[in-house]
């Protein structure tokens, strides 16, 4: 029988533009979704660079101006991939317009505008969520599986890094294509929001709500030449965040995102330690999850290194052969799988627009403790 088509505006075309395109395009080759994902249109500022996007990933048509999105009554879903500072604008009117949206990491550029953009979504009771793709990870996944199933015990510890080293020359430019991630008028916030973001939200979903943060930033280039005035202007944006919290379940957490740690390019790590048990994941090596179980017998007791790539791990079903792996693109492929299995089953998949709300107060709540210098609520 013909499914359903649900038919996608996508805005933005750059990296992340096309991890969904990519997504939405693969996700019914291997899931059994109850809608067809249909790439409409395509919505970038430049024309030609749309129409090519448009050309080499399949998309019906390309428009310049998001508003077209908006204003087309053929689309069902605004899947949001451009700069932070184009978020709100556009959810707030996809969602009054009636359209379902979806977002890139994070919501808003700070509270405030995730606050007005869930808002939006809850009073046009549209299906929304934000693209924290880590969570879908196999191994991560498994990792909720063990914590939930009560297998670590309590929980004492949770860890968290996020390692890159692209911005230690003082000769990259701010601004423009490809770097407004280091514009703090564009990005809201440099690493804490970009990269820390990703480590709060699976903390909280393993480990449950943070309540209060002490945290640390610094900006080691303090001017850099602006592409866009043409001038070299004052660095707005942290270039490296820590932090301590206390979680609502007595845990304590240790976070740390840098974009000045030579030598590595995305290491994310994540430890829990529980009473029995704890757990190791990297991003490096993102089939694996390390695995220590205190209630192991004696003599053969150590850390497992657990290949999730057996058809009982999370989503390993849907792929390849026992032993094969799958990576990156395919954390993007299960969120598009999973959001729409949630309009089928009316169970809204996660993270909503709500959940990802709480991740902007934590890093909102970070950054306001390294200017006071204080401990922090977290919970706004
Ligand atoms: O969202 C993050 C990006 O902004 C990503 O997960 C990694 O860090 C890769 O690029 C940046």
């Amino acid at each position: 029988m013909a499914k359903k088509s649900l038919n996608i505006g996508m805005v933005g075309y750059g990296f992340m533009g096309r991890t969904h395109s990519n997504a939405f395009a693969q996700a019914p080759h291997f899931f059994d979704l109850g809608y067809k994902p249909v790439l409409k249109t395509i919505c970038a500022r430049n024309a030609d660079k749309a129409k090519d996007f448009a050309d080499q990933w399949g998309y019906e048509s390309s428009v310049t101006d998001w508003r077209k999105l908006v204003d087309d009554k053929s689309i069902d879903l605004i899947d949001i991939a451009s700069p932070n500072d184009t978020h709100m604008e556009i959810a707030i009117a996809a969602a009054q317009a009636g359209k379902m949206v979806m977002c890139e990491k994070p919501l808003g550029r700070n509270a405030a505008e995730s606050r007005k953009m869930v808002e939006a979504v809850e009073r046009a009771g549209v299906a929304n969520m934000v693209w924290y793709n880590y969570r879908r990870v196999p191994a991560v996944t498994l990792a909720k599986q063990l914590i939930d199933e009560g297998r670590l015990g309590k929980i004492f510890h949770y860890r968290a890094k996020f390692l890159q080293d692209w911005t230690i020359s003082k000769d990259l430019p701010q601004g423009g294509q490809g770097l407004w991630r280091l514009d703090v008028g564009v990005a809201g916030s440099g690493v804490t929001g970009d990269l820390l973001a990703h480590c709060i939200d699976t903390a909280m979903w393993l480990n449950g709500g943070i309540s209060s943060v002490t945290g640390l930033t610094e900006t080691f280039i303090k001017e850099r030449h602006h592409n866009l005035t043409g001038k070299t202007e004052k660095v707005g944006i942290d270039d490296a965040s820590l932090f301590l919290s206390r979680f609502d379940n007595g845990s304590l957490g240790s976070f740390e995102a840098t974009r000045y740690a030579r030598g590595h390019k995305a290491l994310y790590t994540l430890e829990i330690n529980g009473e029995h048990a704890s757990i190791f994941w990297d991003l490096h090596d993102l089939h694996r999850l390390q695995y220590f179980d205190h209630r192991d017998e004696g003599r053969t007791r150590g850390w497992r290194s657990v290949h999730i790539t057996d058809g009982d791990h999370p989503y390993m079903n849907k792929w390849w052969v026992p032993g094969l792996q799958i990576g990156y693109e395919h954390t993007f492929i299960h969120q598009a799988a999973d959001f729409i299995e949630g309009l089928t089953t009316g169970k809204p998949a996660a993270p909503t627009f709500r959940d990802a709300l709480a991740t902007d107060l934590v890093t909102d709540a970070v950054l306001k403790s390294a200017q006071t210098g204080q401990w922090e609520s977290a919970k706004g």
